[in-house]
């Protein structure tokens, strides 16, 4: 990885939308505010939600392919010291405590002993908090801190196995190489029970669609969870160790922690008194096509297509409601690329007349969850999900 600390320091360049918006933006009828954009290293000009450490949030329009590219993808971190510069040959994946064998793997070891893959949603549990009211603090992102890629590395199982997993454990807790500034900051570890981790999908990665990880995205290799939100998909891993006890660390006895309410709902006004760590993402639907408030002429197809996806039982319908959730109309749904990946949807609708339209999407999965019609709300915005609506002009 070539990412320095100057290239971090002297590579990223700020601007405002107007001035580094591409030309397929001008499609847009309303243009969009200026907001701060900057181009961070291996990134495109992305829309910066904070800058030290960097969070960035995934252009809209790389949501029309079904796997996001390296170079769009969003980036959250939380602590400031993250890793501008890994060199692969001190690096070193440590398997230890309650392992009958603790394990030193380097990356050529890694790669010896696995090429499993999968294809899966990573979605910050944060995603959409811009959207609340009333308004919760944390990164204000809107709905781009999400993307689809193909994750390739080897099976956490057959890991866990080699190093042999003794009769005591219970937990499993992942370690990256960024740190806080001060001690008193709390490192960034999180933990799967010891049979979530065993789920042959979950992964420790080298890959992201074919390629090395992106430094900002977790190189050498990341923990991939599918089907669970991405504050488990721990990145720049360099730690993973066997607990024969649940893990009292900051990031999970404190942080990312929800009402064990559907959905993590509560009331702003009562507070629930139990919270869980959060776990499976819940099932979204989104338009891509065409962009918010476009023109299109009555009595012509106007072409729709997007995007849905959930935790991992897969997505059995979308649909769209072109008269405010009175009628749907189910939707043609895309390849199937794996149960944790997104599912494109697409439909040719027809305005029946001129007017302002406010089309929905809603999706469906396999064990008939679905989103529902008014948001939700919780202290850390998580897990939003309201049918989402676009408003389109017809002419
Ligand atoms: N080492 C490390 N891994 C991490 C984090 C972090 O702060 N440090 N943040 C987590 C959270 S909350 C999210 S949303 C995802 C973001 O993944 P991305 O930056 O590849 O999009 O990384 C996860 N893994
Ligand atoms: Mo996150």
């Amino acid at each position: 990885m070539r990412m320095t600390r100057r290239d971090w320091l002297w590579g990223a360049t700020a601007g405002v939308g107007a001035t580094l918006l591409p030309a397929g933006c001008s499609r847009r009828a309303v243009p969009a505010a200026a907001e701060p954009m900057a181009r961070f290293p291996g990134k495109v000009p992305m829309r910066v939600v904070n800058d030290r450490p960097p969070c960035l949030e995934t252009p809209w329009r790389s949501f029309r392919e079904d796997f996001t590219p390296n170079d769009a993808f969003y980036v959250r971190w939380h602590l400031q010291a993250i890793p501008t510069t890994v060199d692969l040959a001190s690096w070193r994946l440590r398997i230890d405590g309650a392992v009958d064998r603790p394990l030193e793997l380097s990356m050529d070891d890694l790669k010896r002993l696995g090429s499993d893959e999968v294809v899966a949603v990573n979605q910050c549990s944060g995603n959409s908090r811009s959207l609340l009211t009333p308004r919760v603090s944390g990164a204000q992102w809107k709905n781009g801190a999400m993307g689809n890629a193909r994750w390739g590395g080897v099976s956490l199982a057959t890991l866990l196995r080699r190093a042999g997993i003794k009769a005591d454990a219970v937990q499993v807790t992942f370690d990256g190489l960024d740190e806080g500034p001060l001690s008193s900051v709390p490192d960034f570890v999180k933990a799967l029970s010891l049979d979530q981790a065993l789920q042959h999908e979950v992964t420790v990665t080298y890959a992201m669609n074919n390629e090395p990880l992106p430094g900002l995205n977790g190189f050498p290799a990341r923990l991939v969870v599918p089907g669970w939100y991405a504050t488990y998909w721990v990145k720049a891993l360099h730690r993973i160790t066997v607990l024969p006890k649940v893990f009292d660390g900051y990031w999970m006895a404190k942080a990312y922690k929800l009402p064990s309410t559907p959905n993590g709902n509560e009331d702003p006004r009562h507070l629930a008194p139990d919270l869980v760590p959060i776990s499976r993402l819940n099932v979204r639907s989104f338009f891509t096509t065409p962009d918010p408030s476009a023109t299109t002429p009555a009595g012509r197809p106007c072409p729709l297509d997007g995007i849905a996806f959930d935790g991992g039982s897969g997505i059995r319908v979308v649909e769209v409601s072109a008269d405010d959730g009175r009628t749907w109309v189910a939707t043609e749904l895309g390849n199937d690329l794996g149960r944790f990946s997104f599912r494109r949807w697409r439909l040719a609708w027809t305005p029946p007349a001129v007017g302002e339209y406010r089309l929905r999407v809603r999706a469906t999965n396999r064990e008939g969850q679905s989103q529902p019609d008014a948001a939700g709300w919780n202290r850390s915005g998580f897990m939003r999900n309201v049918v989402e609506e676009l408003p389109v002009r017809v002419i």
